[in-house]
């Protein structure tokens, strides 16, 4: 085999390793990381800093803790668990994350979104 010809297959099977471990690399950096124990800060019924994205590693815990200077009842969507808030009081969600998807944590009464929950694999 001609030597340049030898150097062209090398670069091929170099290429092929890069990629594979690209693409492995690649699948397990994905893998959901869980936020761990979140708050919320609830001013005149807005979530401070805006409508926050969360996400929970499925099989792991969802921990959110709802601060709210506004009166009225929290309901965490899709695990529908409804929590009765006080002014200047809080509340705390802590269950097993077993149901995947993406879930509204709702200011029920003033129909204000506070969070969007992710659980996902
Ligand atoms: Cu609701």
């Amino acid at each position: 085999m001609p030597r340049n010809q030898r150097f062209v297959l090398l670069g091929l099977a170099l290429a092929i390793v890069v990629v594979a471990a690209v693409v492995i690399g690649g699948g397990s950096s994905n893998a959901t990381k869980s936020a761990g124990p979140t708050t919320i800060v609830v001013k005149n019924a807005q979530p401070v800093g805006g409508v926050k994205s969360v996400t929970f590693k499925k099989g792991g815990t969802v921990d959110l803790t709802i601060q709210s200077d506004t009166a009225d009842e929290v309901h965490f969507h899709g695990y529908d668990v409804h929590k009765d808030v006080k002014k200047g009081g809080s509340v705390h969600f802590r269950f097993p994350a077993s149901i995947t998807g993406r879930f509204v944590v709702e200011l029920e009464k003033h129909k204000q979104t506070l969070a969007n929950v992710t659980v996902a694999q």
